[in-house]
């Protein structure tokens, strides 16, 4: 029996809207992920710790280690370390001078010790001038194998006012 004509085009309407709808829920669904992604390419995004290894958060600065040659059986290590403003710069740069003496520490949290001393001193051009925010570190020596901390601290006077480590397996 065919239906009447009017039955027909109802149903033919109806299976429209419902594909329609389905359309618009589909695109309802995929809306908070489209949102999302724009979200992620407006919103900077948050800190990891790649983009900000060490963190000073009171000074503002976050910094990095940069080895320039690990310890061998003759000879302490040396790095690089660099120092940016956290909000503004990257690892990149542009590099900024902390406020505060810059020091080093070892220590070995295992076994409550730390090491000979490491000299922390603001890099020299070779006009020899000071290079914005970055600092030689040598007499990096680790007295044995093991998990190290390397402690980056900045001080005022005799107190240190910030720190913040990276860990080292020797
Ligand atoms: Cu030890």
């Amino acid at each position: 029996m065919r239906l009447p004509i009017k039955t027909r085009l109802f149903k033919s309407f109806a299976s429209a809207l419902s594909f329609f709808s389905f359309l618009i829920l589909t695109a309802c669904i995929e809306s908070p992920i489209l949102h999302h992604a724009d979200a992620d390419t407006v919103t900077p995004q948050a800190q990891t710790e790649a983009d900000c290894p060490l963190h000073f958060p009171t000074a503002g600065l976050c910094a990095s280690i940069t080895w320039d040659q690990m310890q061998t059986e003759d000879e302490p290590g040396s790095f690089k370390l660099k120092f940016w403003d956290a909000k503004t710069a990257t690892s990149d740069g542009p590099y900024l001078t902390p406020e505060n003496a810059v020091f080093t520490r070892l220590m070995m949290p295992s076994m409550g010790h730390g090491s000979s001393p490491v000299k922390t001193e603001q890099l020299q051009a070779a006009d020899g001038s000071l290079v914005a925010g970055v600092y030689h570190a040598t007499g990096v020596y680790f007295s044995m194998p093991g998990h190290w901390e390397i402690w980056i601290q900045l001080r005022r006077d005799r107190g240190v006012l910030e720190q913040a480590k990276v860990d080292i397996t020797i």
